[in-house]
C-alpha cells in the first residue's frame, strides 16, 4: 500500500501525491496552526451554531490574534505571508464552516483589500490595522435587490453635492452587514462606479439582517439602505474608478473560495469515510463494499485535483501571474466538485446525515450559497467561455 494511504487516519485526508511537500515550512506551519484551531474551537461549536443561526463571535478575537485577517499584506502590523498560506488558511477555516471561512474572506478580501489597493493614506492609516485586530468589522456592498450577476447595472447613486457625495440605494444578501462599523459601498456617479466608505451611525444609513436562511446559517447576511446619506469626499476610495475596482476585489475572495471549498469537501470525506468503516451492514463494514470503496475513492480523486488547481493558483498568484479567468475556473471547478461530494456524503451516513450532528448536511446547504455568492457557476463558466471565445455571451 502506498505510504500516504497507509498512515492516513479518519481525521486526515491522504497526501497521495505528496502535496505537502510542495509548501514551504512556512506554510505548513500556517496550516498546522489553523487546523488545530479548527478542531478545537470551531467543530465543537459550528453544528449547534448552525441550528440556531449564530455566528460565533467569540471566536473572532483568537483569529486575529493568529493574524488570520489580512495576512498577506506586508504592514499595518500584517503577516506577509504567500498567497498559497492565505488559500491553506481558507481552506481549514472552511473545514469548520463557510460562514467562518466568509467572515475572514470578506475582512481580508473585500474590506481591507480595497482599502488597501484603492484607498488613501488616511483611509489606511484609520482602517487597515483596525481591521486587522478586528477591532473593526468591515463588510462589501456591490449586491442589489435587482440582480447581483449584472454589477454594472447597479442602481446605487452618489451625486456630487458641494464637496460631499449624497448616496442613495439599497444592496441585498451582504454578509456582516448588520456587524460592520464600516461598509466598502460601490455606487454609480456621474462619471461611472466609485467606492466609498460608509461608516455606522451616519445618518441615512442603516441595516438589518435577512431571515430564515436555510444556507450560510452561521454568519450574518444584510440588507443595506442608503437615504440621502452625506460622506465627505475623503470617503471615497481615490484610487477606484470603474468597475473593475469592485471586480479586481471579487477576485481576492474567488481565490479564497476556490481554496476554502476544498476544506468542506475534507470534513465530508473524512466523516464518511470513518461511517464507512464502523457501520456493519450484511454482516461487514460498509467500507468493504465495493461501490461504497468506489464513492470514497472518487471522493479523495476530486479533492486531489482540486487541491492540485489550488496550489498552482496560488504560485501563479505569488508570481504575479494570475489571471482572473483562471480564478473563475477554479472557483466554479472547486466548488462543484465540493457540493457533489457533500451530497454524496449526506446519503452515505443515512438517515443520520439529515442530523447536524453530522457536517455533510450543513455543508451541503452551506455550499448552496457558496455556488451563488461571489459570481454564480454560470457567471464562472460564461468568463471562461469568454476567454475562449473572446465573446461575452453573459
Ligand atoms: P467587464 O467588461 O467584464 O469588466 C469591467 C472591467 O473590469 C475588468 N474585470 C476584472 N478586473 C479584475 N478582476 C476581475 N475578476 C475582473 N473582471 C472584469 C475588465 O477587464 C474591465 O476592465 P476595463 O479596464 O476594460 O474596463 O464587465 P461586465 O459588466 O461585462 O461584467 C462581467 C461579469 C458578469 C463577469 C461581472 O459583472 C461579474 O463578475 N458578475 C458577478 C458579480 C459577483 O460576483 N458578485 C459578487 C458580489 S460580492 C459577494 O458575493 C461576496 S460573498 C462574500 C462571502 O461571504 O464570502
Ligand atoms: P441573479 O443575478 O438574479 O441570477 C439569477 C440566476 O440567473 C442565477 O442562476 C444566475 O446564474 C443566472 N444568470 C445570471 N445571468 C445570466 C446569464 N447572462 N446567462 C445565464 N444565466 C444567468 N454580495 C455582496 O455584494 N456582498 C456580500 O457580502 C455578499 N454576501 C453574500 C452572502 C450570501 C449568503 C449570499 C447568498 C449572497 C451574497 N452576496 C453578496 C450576493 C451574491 O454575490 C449574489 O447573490 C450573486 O452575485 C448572484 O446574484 P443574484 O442572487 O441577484 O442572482
Amino acid at each position: 500500500m502506498h505510504q500516504a494511504a497507509r498512515n492516513a487516519t479518519d481525521s486526515q485526508t491522504p497526501d497521495l501525491y505528496h502535496l505537502r511537500d510542495l509548501l514551504t515550512d512556512d506554510e505548513r506551519q500556517v496550516q498546522d496552526m489553523v487546523a488545530r484551531w479548527v478542531d478545537e474551537r470551531v467543530l465543537p461549536i459550528i453544528g449547534e451554531c448552525f441550528e440556531k443561526e449564530r455566528f460565533p463571535h467569540e471566536l473572532v478575537p483568537e483569529m486575529a490574534q493568529m493574524g488570520l485577517f489580512g495576512p498577506t499584506f506586508q504592514d499595518y502590523g500584517c503577516a506577509g505571508l504567500s498567497n498559497v498560506a492565505y488559500g491553506l488558511i481558507m481552506q481549514e477555516l472552511e473545514r469548520g464552516d463557510s460562514g467562518v471561512r466568509s467572515f475572514a474572506s470578506v475582512q481580508s478580501g473585500l474590506v481591507m483589500y480595497p482599502i488597501h489597493a484603492y484607498g488613501s493614506d488616511e483611509q489606511k492609516k484609520r482602517w487597515m490595522s483596525a481591521l486587522a485586530r478586528a477591532e473593526a468589522i468591515g463588510c462589501f456592498g456591490l449586491t442589489e435587490p435587482d440582480g447581483g450577476s449584472d454589477p454594472g447595472a447597479m442602481k446605487t447613486f452618489a451625486r456630487r453635492d458641494k464637496g460631499d457625495w449624497i448616496i442613495n440605494g439599497a444592496k441585498m444578501w451582504i454578509t456582516n452587514g448588520t456587524q460592520a462599523q464600516v461598509a466598502v459601498v460601490w455606487a454609480n456617479t456621474d462619471n461611472g462606479i466609485r467606492g466609498f466608505l460608509v461608516e455606522r451611525g451616519m445618518p441615512g444609513y442603516s441595516a438589518r439582517d435577512i431571515p430564515r436562511k436555510m444556507s450560510l446559517r452561521a454568519s450574518h447576511t444584510s440588507e443595506l439602505f442608503f437615504d440621502n446619506v452625506r460622506v465627505p469626499d475623503s470617503a471615497r476610495l481615490p484610487g477606484a474608478e470603474g468597475l473593475g475596482a469592485p471586480l479586481g476585489c471579487l477576485t481576492q475572495a474567488r481565490f479564497g473560495i476556490a481554496w476554502g471549498a476544498i476544506g468542506a469537501a475534507q470534513a465530508c470525506y473524512r466523516e464518511a469515510l470513518a461511517f464507512a468503516k464502523q457501520r456493519m451492514l450484511f454482516g461487514r463494514p460498509l467500507s468493504h463494499t465495493q461501490t461504497i470503496q468506489i464513492r470514497l475513492a472518487d471522493m479523495l480523486r476530486r479533492i486531489t485535483l482540486a487541491q492540485l488547481l489550488a496550489l498552482q493558483l496560488g504560485r501563479l498568484k505569488d508570481q504575479g501571474r494570475l489571471h482572473h479567468s483562471q480564478v473563475s475556473l477554479a472557483k466554479w471547478n472547486n466548488v462543484r466538485m465540493a457540493m457533489d461530494i457533500a451530497r454524496d456524503a449526506r446519503d452515505l451516513l443515512g438517515a443520520g446525515g439529515i442530523s447536524t450532528e453530522c457536517s455533510p448536511i450543513r455543508h451541503q446547504l452551506n455550499l448552496e450559497s457558496v455556488i451563488t455568492y461571489e459570481g454564480t457557476e454560470t457567471i464562472h463558466q460564461l468568463i471562461v467561455g469568454r476567454e475562449i471565445t473572446g465573446v461575452a455571451a453573459f
